[in-house]
């Protein structure tokens, strides 16, 4: 049944789909982070399904070979991974706002409010992408998989057991697994629970980042340009502000730093 399909040329639009969803929802995260926000994406992969998996898929589900991209739906999957169960629904709504843009969503399954059987939990959007390839423009199903951290690691190992098993689980590793399922879900509620708290933490540790970063530069132009005491007296107060993580201090230190920039250079010698 393979023997007729060119997969290399079959699998062009795919590739590029992966490439160009990963970039889109990579700078989704880069922008929030720009702006200093909280971002409710914690991390992007991506991947084409192997033409094992998808023959091994359609071969289940008998899907006959001309139909395959019609109805495989994760030949192109997007995965991403969030901290939070609560910004799974944030990047849903994300997507749900470029619906009819650059992408379509044609339906939604929410693994999250009804867990599968085995204990798997993600939430689940297949989108129609549009690829320009050099035959003309292909659209290609995509699966994009929204997920916690906690719920990413389940099921990474329940697939890989399930590898193992050939999908014929014994009951008790599927009870114990069950069961762990249920503890990731604890973690993720338990998470839940000190949100705030995390998140004011990481937003703290960013902005202070990049502070630390602009008086950084500020006492290199500083040396390079003659004033060295100065610098190396800027130097100290930012080890010491630093290590107190004192965050309003070292915002006075950078006004400082620029106003001392903007005197030298209106005095010409800079
Ligand atoms: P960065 O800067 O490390 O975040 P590619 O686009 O080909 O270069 P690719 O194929 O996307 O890289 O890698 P893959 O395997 O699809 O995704 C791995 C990405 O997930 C890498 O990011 C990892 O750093 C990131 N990742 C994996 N685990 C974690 C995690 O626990 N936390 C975070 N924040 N990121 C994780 P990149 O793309 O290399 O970029
Ligand atoms: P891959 O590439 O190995 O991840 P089905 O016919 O039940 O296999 P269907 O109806 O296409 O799947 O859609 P469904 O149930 O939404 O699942 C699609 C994908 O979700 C799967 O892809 C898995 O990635 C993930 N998934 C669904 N159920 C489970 C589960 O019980 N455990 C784990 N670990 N992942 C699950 P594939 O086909 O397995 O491909």
């Amino acid at each position: 049944m393979d023997n007729h399909i060119n997969w290399k040329f079959f699998l062009v639009p795919y590739v590029k789909a992966v490439e160009e969803l990963k970039v889109k929802f990579k700078s989704v995260r880069k922008e929030y982070i720009e702006l200093g926000e909280y971002s409710p994406i914690e991390f992007v992969t991506g991947r084409v399904k192997k033409v094992s998996s998808i023959l091994d898929k359609s071969k289940r589900r008998k899907v006959p070979q001309g139909r395959i991209g019609e109805m495989i739906e994760d030949i192109a999957g997007i995965r991403i991974m969030c901290q939070f169960v609560d910004d799974i629904y944030a990047v849903v709504d994300l997507i749900r706002q470029r619906d009819g843009k650059d992408m379509t969503i044609l339906y939604e399954k929410d693994y999250v409010r009804h867990i599968k059987e085995s204990g798997y939990k993600s939430y689940h959007v297949i989108v129609k992408y549009p690829v320009e390839t050099t035959t003309g423009t292909k659209d290609i199903l995509a699966e994009i998989q929204i997920r916690t951290l906690a719920m990413n690691f389940w099921a990474t190992i329940e697939h890989s057991i399930n590898y193992k098993y050939s999908g014929n689980i014994p009951e008790e590793i599927k009870g114990k697994l069950k069961d762990t399922a249920r503890t990731a879900h604890e973690l993720d509620m338990k998470m839940l629970g000190i949100r705030d708290e995390v998140i004011t933490a990481q937003l703290m540790f960013e902005t202070k980042s990049k502070i630390v970063a602009e008086i950084s530069s500020l006492i290199s132009y500083f040396v390079n340009n003659g004033y060295v005491i100065e610098a190396s007296n800027f130097s100290e107060r930012l080890e010491t502000l630093s290590e107190a993580n004192d965050i309003e201090k070292l915002y006075s230190l950078l006004y400082e730093m620029y106003s001392f920039k903007d005197s030298i250079n209106r005095r010409g010698d800079a």
